[in-house]
């Protein structure tokens, strides 16, 4: 049985090594990512088995994408090869036009990941699952990825198993009124919702942690996390709460510190953590992913995320 199973789009990634706009960059390094798969391979690392659901292409890039989730002690049995369709694949261009954030820019429309349908999902590959984990973006792929994904949640939903939504929305993918149409219903089956103050705003108009976690709590929801990115995240049930800051760390990539958040954070709360520790473990997991390049090569294993707190705990780490 897998402890976990999640369902998105694996990109490759270049990621300019040079700040500025993209037609000047000559150099770029290629990973690959996905706010799912960066989530998979963190919860891997974090001791979890873990399934993932989506489609590559029959090429290199494809291959590249299936050999990263294989080594990465990932269940990649659902995972189906589409000879029809490209690789999804983006590029970051870095610290222009605003310093310090970076930009993605995404050829994915049609890729294979695009193309999942409901014949993707295995019903009782989700059944058997302890949780199942989605974000805004594999809906946002396409109406088949929406009608899969909702199907998905739908299985999980109706056989009991926890469900864990991370909002994600990417408005270069559908609009305000899509995603609110979409993610509001689906966010009502959640156990877990981790979620942004401006995600927030698109789905229910507010920005405010406090109010944020009243209104999804409210929803029947049983945790939600509001990632504040350099100030921390804080996280509510019906009777508890908590807040944490983020850790100060070298920054070099901030994408991919959300997912890394979310791994951290479930991963600490499947294991019967309180909010505060499972704060302090997503936040752990989040401030190592930022000091590289690229979304989850800096996703830790458990022995690494206790190394680090513990090395917070003596401020042994001079991080300026
Ligand atoms: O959360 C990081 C992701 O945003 C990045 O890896 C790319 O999956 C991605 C997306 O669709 O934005």
């Amino acid at each position: 049985m897998l402890d976990v199973v999640t369902m998105g789009e694996v990109m490759v990634q270049f990621n300019a090594c040079t700040n500025g706009p993209l037609r000047h960059v000559v150099y770029f390094e290629k990973h690959a990512a996905g706010a799912e798969a960066n989530f998979a391979i963190g919860m891997s690392r974090l001791g979890f088995k873990v399934g993932f659901i989506t489609r590559v292409s029959d090429d290199e890039f494809g291959k590249y994408v299936l050999s990263l989730l294989r080594g990465e002690g990932l269940d990649v049995s659902r995972v189906k090869v589409d000879p029809e369709a490209p690789n999804g694949v983006y590029f970051i261009q870095r610290n222009y036009p605003i310093p310090g954030r970076s930009s993605v820019i995404y050829y994915r429309r049609g890729s294979a990941a695009s193309r999942m349908s409901i014949d993707d999902l295995d019903p009782e590959y989700i059944r058997n699952a302890g949780l199942f984990h989605l974000t805004g973006i594999t809906p946002a792929l396409s109406e088949s990825c929406r009608e899969a994904s909702l199907k998905a949640l739908e299985i999980a939903s109706d056989s009991g198993v926890k469900i864990s939504i991370d909002t994600n929305i990417r408005l270069s993918l559908w609009s305000r009124e899509e995603a609110r149409e979409t993610l509001l219903p689906m966010l009502r089956k959640a156990n877990i919702v981790l979620i942004e103050p401006q995600d927030a705003e698109i789905l229910i108009g507010k920005r405010e942690p406090r109010e944020i976690a009243d209104e999804i709590l409210s929803m029947g929801v049983e945790t939600v996390a509001v990632k504040l990115g350099a100030e921390g995240a804080a996280a509510y049930t019906r009777d508890e709460e908590a807040r944490k800051p983020a850790y100060r760390v070298p920054i070099v990539d901030v994408i991919g510190a959300g997912d890394a958040f979310a791994a951290g954070f479930i991963s600490s709360l499947l294991r019967g953590g309180s909010l505060a520790e499972a704060l302090e473990v997503g936040n752990a997991a989040g401030a190592l992913v930022v000091t590289v390049r690229g979304d989850f090569e800096n996703m830790p294993s458990l022995e690494d995320i206790e190394k680090f707190l513990a090395a917070q705990r003596r401020e042994t780490i001079i991080l300026r």
